[in-house]
């Protein structure tokens, strides 16, 4: 069989959502059997293309369980505090059959810290990072670069050879380092997970990866993937992400920053015409976006669930812009940056189970469930690949655009009202603004029938124009309505 490795890394580059399906859900440290429920019961009937698993192999175990034990890997066992292969494997059958694809969060950099004395993994297995063993890969002394901590960050060698965070730096040039990423990764593949996003890309060479994902296996064609298709490869570079663009998509961080200033007012959208160079941000086919992810909630002031109305207006953006992949977390709350998941008294993760009134367990956040997301998503399908145009903004930052003539969203992140006539694009009629519509409880279960309309009417004209009202105190801020 001919190489079909190409040099863009384009067949990476397809997150192979069902058809009407977008975006994915990182279900930030849920553990699998509640995420298949939440698969069938929400994710897979509202359109969501994909979730994003925590990291599922074998961890150190840390005082007090924070959730960053996941990215302190001993083995290639699926056994974790989030569940057993066989639990995985269930998710994975459930979530495709409910129209969901699973991305899993593969850490390839490296391998757990030490300890006091030899450690001891959460599917038993020892280790011995002190002298760099992990017997249950193995791993040995030679799979690992020699001990170094990263000074300088923007000294590339020093970067990828060094530690992270003083983790143990696997050598992603060693035979044996290669044969056993491509072997977990090919057995996840198998099992019928459909992509991966890489923790730590910058950390390594682009080179190594390369090599490692020209290895990969097909997806397998019994989860409806094409023939020869290939699994989605999202890559965490922040930075260097010009050399990891050839290899598969990379997260462009610097959205999130854009996002927050523009929905606080910082910075005022005067068009959309270049918005890539003005926020020098990476090519569409290249890109994966978010609002927030598990870091950035916990290290920078952007938007999260902290800050209710800027946070879905940034999501609401996302969504109704034609740029990347978009992604979106679905988190718990947390005053300390170390806390663990909700869990009870043996340490267990608590099933986020939505309540009968649709909010989920006291400290899950539940943002996939928002109702402005829901209704977001419905926007973001119903206007398809058209194009936006008739964008509109004002001094004040208040802006709106059209797409095509499908779908129109307009946002005021001002403190002034916003009352203003303008060129909505669609057909002339009465739309249903699916934002303003009622809140019951947040995360409500009460769905929007076709027939009725819960939020305000907005009338357009002949001209195709129609007056966009939103009150500074607007407890929204955002306007949506589609064709
Ligand atoms: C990532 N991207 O490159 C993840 O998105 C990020 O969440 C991971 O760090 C990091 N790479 C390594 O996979 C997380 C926590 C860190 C934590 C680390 C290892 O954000 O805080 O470090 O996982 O568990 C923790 C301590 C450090 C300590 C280290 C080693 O916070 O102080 O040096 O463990 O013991
Ligand atoms: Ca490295």
């Amino acid at each position: 069989m001919p190489n079909s490795f190409s040099k863009n890394g384009e067949e990476f580059k397809e997150p192979h959502f069902y058809p009407n399906h977008i975006g994915i859900v990182q279900m930030f440290q849920w553990p699998f059997d509640f995420i298949a429920r939440e698969c069938e019961e929400y994710l897979g009937p509202q359109g969501f293309g994909g979730v994003q698993v925590s990291p599922i192999f074998e961890n150190r175990i840390i005082d007090g369980r924070p959730w960053y034990e996941l990215y302190q890997p001993i083995s290639y066992k699926i056994k974790t505090r989030l569940g057993n292969e066989t639990q995985f494997r269930n998710m994975i059958k459930r979530c495709n059959k409910a129209g969901v694809r699973v991305y899993v969060d593969v850490i390839l950099n490296h391998m757990a810290r030490s300890g006091k004395g030899i450690l001891k993994g959460t599917a038993g297995s020892l280790a011995m990072p002190q002298i760099l063993y992990y017997p249950a890969v193995p791993y040995s002394p030679s799979d690992f670069h020699a001990p170094c901590n990263i000074l300088n960050w923007n000294e590339k060698t020093q970067m990828r050879k060094c530690r992270l965070l003083d983790l143990p730096d696997l050598n992603q040039a060693k035979p044996n380092v290669r044969n056993k990423l491509v072997q977990m990764l090919n057995n996840l593949i198998n099992m019928g997970v459909a992509g991966f996003r890489v923790d730590a890309s910058s950390f390594m060479n682009p080179d190594d990866l390369q090599v490692i994902f020209s290895r990969l296996n097909n997806l397998p064609i019994e989860y409806d993937f094409r023939e020869n298709a290939k699994p989605f490869i999202y890559q965490e570079a922040h930075h260097w992400k010009s050399e990891y663009t050839s290899l598969g998509r990379v997260i462009e961080f610097n959205f999130e920053e854009v996002i927050s200033k523009i929905m606080r007012g910082g910075i005022i959208l005067r068009n959309l015409d270049n918005f890539l160079d003005d926020f020098n941000l990476i090519q569409n086919h290249n890109a994966v976006v978010d609002i927030d992810n598990h870091d950035s909630q916990r290290t920078f002031n952007y938007l999260s669930y902290k800050d209710p109305i800027p946070f879905r207006m940034g999501i609401a953006f996302e969504f109704a812009l034609p740029y990347g992949i978009p992604k979106m977390i679905s988190s718990f709350a947390f005053d300390s940056y170390d806390e663990s998941p909700p869990s009870d008294i043996n340490q267990n993760i608590i099933d986020p189970a939505p309540r009968t009134d649709g909010n989920c367990q006291v400290n899950w956040n539940c943002e996939h469930r928002y109702y402005s997301v829901r209704e977001m998503l419905r926007f973001a399908r119903s206007v398809e690949m058209e194009p936006v145009k008739k964008f509109f903004s004002n001094d004040y930052g208040q802006f709106g655009f059209c797409r095509g003539n499908k779908g129109f969203i307009a946002f005021n992140p001002s403190s002034k009202d916003m009352e203003i006539e303008m060129n909505v694009c669609v057909p002339p009629g009465t739309y249903c603004d699916i934002i303003s519509g009622s809140y019951e409880a947040e995360n409500c279960n009460k769905f929007r029938q076709d027939a009725e309309c819960l939020g305000n009417i907005i009338t357009v004209n002949e001209n195709r124009k129609a007056i966009i009202k939103i009150p500074a105190n607007d407890s929204k801020k955002f306007v949506a309505f589609y064709a």
